[in-house]
């Protein structure tokens, strides 16, 4: 593989990992973009003890109902079936939990909506079955991000179902904003460390955003349904330092080297993209 003649050890390639799932993992993957840290508020703090407290107060009241009402504590159950002031409490209550939930989940709305002042804006285009990364200021043209296969992942240190060949690469404390696209059915672009997901439609175009707070590599899948091989097209994104993401603009550039013949894809189908690399521990000279 190119990345591995490039020099990246298996060691250095796991450390870089940041954005994946982990066995036995409870709760969200954490986040490492504000929209995430936003949404693990509200999950955490906000829906999770509001759920709790409903769930242990219906709880109790059947347990009450159980052991007070039951034919032998209670022979001869009351006749009467209505009670207005219990009424209006089990009415008002319900409104008051949602307003307050309401409050919370515009406010994230909004803040996936308030998109700042994008630094760099990059097209995912979802296809049957891979992803094809644009960079329209770049001047990069599509290239495709297929999944590896279980030898070439391992071979790398990655995860198999989640690393790709070629990964979406974003400098990193930089807002980027992606347009989102399908060129076939509807995907999903979802990326859970930045609190991503968005549909893929064919024929229009969605868009998300992200600040990455750290350098490294995070996973996500496609969250749509959308064929028999939707399991195996995974999203890869790389974030790196600045100067390290103008090499690799630069390297996007490069006309290809002859020794860095075809690389081999895991999709038989899709044709080898004749892009170099990126090295993520030694930056690619520039040209
Ligand atoms: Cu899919």
């Amino acid at each position: 593989m190119a990345a591995l003649a490039a020099g990246i050890s298996v060691q250095a390639r796991a450390a870089d990992i940041v954005g994946q799932p982990v066995d036995g993992a409870m709760g969200l993957q954490p986040g490492y973009s504000s929209l995430k840290h936003e949404a693990i508020f509200f999950h955490d703090k906000v829906l999770l003890p509001i759920i709790t407290a409903i769930t242990l107060f219906v709880l109790l009241l059947l347990m009450i109902c159980v052991v007070k009402f039951n034919r032998r504590a209670n022979p001869t159950p009351a006749k009467w079936s209505h009670n207005t002031k219990i009424e209006i409490v089990w009415t008002l209550v319900p409104i008051l939990i949602l307003m307050v939930i309401a409050i919370f989940s515009f406010r994230l709305l909004f803040s996936y909506h308030n998109m700042p002042t994008p630094d760099l804006t990059v097209k995912a285009t979802g296809y049957q079955w891979y992803w094809g990364y644009t960079y329209p200021d770049q001047k990069i043209d599509e290239f495709t991000s297929n999944v590896l296969t279980k030898e070439d992942a391992t071979a790398k240190g990655e995860p198999y179902l989640l690393a790709a060949d070629h990964s979406m690469v974003v400098p990193v404390n930089k807002v980027v904003h992606v347009l989102v696209t399908g060129a076939d059915v509807i995907h999903d672009f979802a990326l859970p460390a930045f609190g991503i997901k968005i549909d893929a439609v064919p024929g229009r175009v969605n868009e998300a955003w992200f600040k990455a707070e750290k350098t490294g590599i995070y996973y996500g899948q496609c969250d749509q349904l959308c064929g028999v091989n939707h399991a195996f097209m995974p999203i890869e994104i790389k974030v790196v330092t600045q100067p390290e993401f103008n090499a690799w603009v630069a390297s996007q550039h490069a006309p290809a080297a002859p020794a860095a013949a075809p690389t081999k894809t895991a999709s038989a189908d899709i044709a080898a993209p004749q892009k170099v690399a990126l090295n993520t521990t030694a930056p690619v000279a520039t040209h």
